[in-house]
């Protein structure tokens, strides 16, 4: 892998577990079948130039249908641990009555996993609100926090029995920032104000939810959240705003959860960089208590860091943080509270998001969890997803040579795991995402993240050379030295 130290042979603890990871709304499909109805992104994709090419969740990767043939080509690729998610517009469409139909692909899903010796590891929410809470105000309505704490409750103690592994929610950067300040994911809204008042409502409703699933849990039950982190550097570490620069993209991505969940409270620097948006008036009596309910492990999404600096308001201009996607929707800088603050190129690899490749950010980012918040909480982390997309060349048989790309990318972060764990980080997992190629949101079926090919055509699964070689590192607890 250039540029990277892979010379080494490294060992992972006998208990460490190996898997992969997807979410319902990527892989599903069968949208509108047994009961499902639409979600914010079944509504999302309808949307013109929302999603790239018009894109939607109607088939995706064929999964609901297919599913059993997926949990066994899991196994065939010795991985421990599966972790995937239910759709609320599956389980509860709509905030009604209980779907058993929808509740019951869970449980086929749960069972087949224990069969081929899979533990199941299962995300209450990615980001697939049903339309009809949507329609309310969605996350900015403080009643769906309460609706999502019944529905996780519900699905809790229908598979409590034979699930182990629970989070509440995957990444509430995406959902509130992203999704209301920067347009770029279902509803699509550029409102600051809503941005923070679903940021501290997807809190709440993690909070409650795990307050309720702790009442009904066992020893055995792991609770937890999933948080998406941004490993941000000032440009010029003497440079007292290039400093502030990174400081505020470390508030608003990731202290701005990280606290309140640990601490009980918000930093009050994001409060101030915050308070214009309005984040303050929407706390209320106890939910500072209920968010940090506690949990049992720490859920880290890593994909890439950034070297800021100081610079104007970039709304509009090439600078900002927006991600270039290039579709044609009104956007702003999701960072809501570091608008001022410019995105500076490294000379780094970069994935086909545009994400540079930095391995090592995840190395400090771990070691850094570790000494503030998980370490102080007595719990461990484990990284529930990590991962790249990069443009698969297929050959005639569908086989996808990506030893270059992506399997150097995972490589180069397992042993930067690995360095953090020799440093004292506990890291009890590492979860790939993603299993097979997928929806990826906003770019549609544009971008391929899976180990595994997916061809669209015939839903035909082929593993890429990166999954035949994370089969032998889970099968064999080893990242072999790079020949
Ligand atoms: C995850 O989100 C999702 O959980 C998953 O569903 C998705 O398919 C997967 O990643 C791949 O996208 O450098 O400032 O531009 C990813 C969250 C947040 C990661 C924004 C990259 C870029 C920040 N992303 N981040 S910046």
């Amino acid at each position: 892998a250039a540029g990277f130290d892979s010379t080494s042979t490294l060992e992972f603890p006998p208990g460490f577990h190996f898997g992969s990871a997807t979410a319902a709304f990527q892989i599903e499909g069968a949208s509108h079948e047994d009961g499902r109805e639409d979600s914010i992104w079944d509504a999302f994709c309808r949307v013109d130039g929302a999603v790239f090419s018009g894109h939607d969740g109607s088939v995706a990767a064929d999964h609901y249908h297919r599913m059993p043939q997926d949990v066994a080509l899991m196994a065939e690729l010795g991985l421990d641990t599966y972790r995937f998610s239910t759709s609320w517009a599956r389980i509860k469409p709509g905030d009604r009555e209980l779907n058993p139909k929808g509740l019951d692909f869970y449980s086929r899903l749960v069972d087949e996993l224990l069969e081929n010796g899979i533990s199941p590891w299962l995300t209450l929410y990615h980001w697939d609100l049903p339309q009809a809470l949507g329609e309310r105000g969605g996350w900015a309505n403080r009643d769906t926090a309460y609706r999502f704490a019944d529905y996780a409750l519900e699905v809790f103690e229908h598979l409590k029995d034979r699930v182990v592994d629970w989070t509440t929610l995957n990444e509430p950067w995406c959902s509130s920032f992203l999704s209301h300040a920067g347009g770029e994911h279902a509803p699509g809204h550029t409102d600051p104000a809503e941005a923070v008042a679903a940021a501290h409502h997807l809190l709440l409703g993690h909070g409650l939810a795990t307050e309720a699933m702790r009442e009904s849990a066992g020893r055995e039950h792991r609770l937890g959240i999933t948080l998406n982190f941004t490993v941000a550097d000032p440009a010029d570490p003497a440079n007292p705003g290039d400093v502030d620069a990174a400081r505020r993209i470390d508030g608003s991505f990731n202290r701005v959860f990280l606290d309140p969940i640990f601490r009980g409270q918000y930093p009050e620097d994001v409060l101030g960089d915050m308070a214009e948006a309005g984040l303050a008036g929407h706390i209320r009596d106890n939910d500072l208590e209920t968010i940090a309910a506690p949990i049992d492990v720490l859920g880290v999404n890593y994909y890439n860091g950034v070297l800021v600096a100081a610079g104007q308001d970039p709304q509009g201009s090439e600078q900002s943080l927006v991600f270039a996607s290039g579709r044609g929707l009104p956007r702003r800088s999701p960072a809501v509270g570091s608008e001022r603050v410019q995105n500076i190129d490294r000379p780094l690899p970069r994935t086909a998001m545009g994400w540079e490749v930095q391995p090592e950010g995840l190395e400090r980012l771990l070691l850094r969890l570790q000494d503030q918040y998980t370490g102080p909480a007595g719990i461990p982390m484990v990284i529930t997803e990590n991962g790249a997309a990069y443009d698969d060349e297929p050959d005639e048989s569908g086989f996808v040579d990506d030893s270059a790309g992506r399997l150097a990318f995972i490589d180069a972060h397992l042993r930067a795991v690995h360095r953090a764990m020799e440093r004292g980080a506990e890291v009890r997992g590492y979860l790939v995402w993603s299993l097979l190629d997928n929806f990826e949101w906003a770019f549609g079926y544009d971008k391929r993240f899976g180990i595994v090919r997916v061809d669209y055509d015939t839903q035909a699964r082929i593993p890429k050379a990166s999954a035949r070689w994370y089969a032998q590192v889970a099968s064999s607890h080893r990242v072999p030295a790079w020949e």
